[in-house]
């Protein structure tokens, strides 16, 4: 049976549920390729349209109010920012997209910037799709999914603002999100969230554990967390 395997090796795995956002810091912005990093950290990449609650989403996975920067005005954001989280992997915040009001210019750089993010980068190990859960996926929206679908990112669609729906029409709005998003191989899971009561946070704590692979085992046996 399949839920009774277990990798014994316990070297080359570890508990996802002892993985715990310890630290983070603000590293650097990058405006185009010259500026991305290119270490040998992992790297988790979040992305979605201006104001779907991106820099939220960080803020309240970090437990840092001002980190990542909110506003009420869209599309300000035009940079790629690196955060790096437990001295050992980085939170990449991609620049916001799709505005109504931004031209076909700037959306062109937008696609540009992160294509040339995404090709060769082999330190990617999953991506936040951020999308507003009161509404029907806009074609924007789709088009950043259908991208981590095409670079075969594995992929965490957020349906945030959560609190500012019913239970009941949550449920609904996530039953419809499943159904529109059945085919996209990429995507691991659909998870409704809320930055103002942290609501999934540690269901989503615990899938970035998962997917990283670089994470020091000794670092999560400490006793006095
Ligand atoms: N009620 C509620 N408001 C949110 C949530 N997430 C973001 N917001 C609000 O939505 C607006 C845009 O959020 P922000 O994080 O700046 O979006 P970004 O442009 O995608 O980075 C701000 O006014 C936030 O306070 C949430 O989970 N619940
Ligand atoms: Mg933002």
């Amino acid at each position: 049976m399949v839920e009774n395997f277990k990798v014994i090796d316990e070297e080359a795995s570890y508990n996802s549920d002892d993985f715990k956002i310890k630290g983070s810091e603000f590293i650097t912005s990058a405006s185009d390729r010259s500026g991305f990093i290119i270490d040998e950290k992992e790297q988790l990449v979040f992305a979605g349209r201006s104001n779907a609650g991106k820099s939220s989403l960080i803020n309240s996975l970090l437990n840092r109010k001002k980190l990542a920067k909110t506003s009420n005005t869209p599309g300000k954001t035009r940079l790629v920012n690196y955060f790096l989280i437990n001295e050992n992997f980085y939170f990449v915040d991609l620049p916001g997209y799709g505005y109504a009001s931004v031209p076909k210019t700037e959306r062109e750089k937008w696609r540009r910037l992160t294509e040339n993010f995404f090709e060769g980068n082999d330190r990617l190990r999953l991506a936040f799709s951020i999308v507003d859960i009161r509404h029907k996926p806009t074609e924007n929206d789709m088009m950043l999914i259908d991208t981590f679908d095409f670079f075969n990112i594995p992929q965490i669609v957020i349906l945030s603002k959560k609190d500012k729906l019913s239970n009941n029409k949550a449920f609904v709005q996530v039953k419809m999100f499943k159904k529109l998003l059945a085919d996209k191989k990429s995507i691991v899971e659909i998870i409704p969230y809320s930055s103002v009561k942290h609501f999934n946070r540690g269901k989503v704590i615990k899938i970035i554990g998962e997917y990283l692979t670089d994470i020091d085992l000794e670092e999560y046996d400490d006793r006095d967390q």
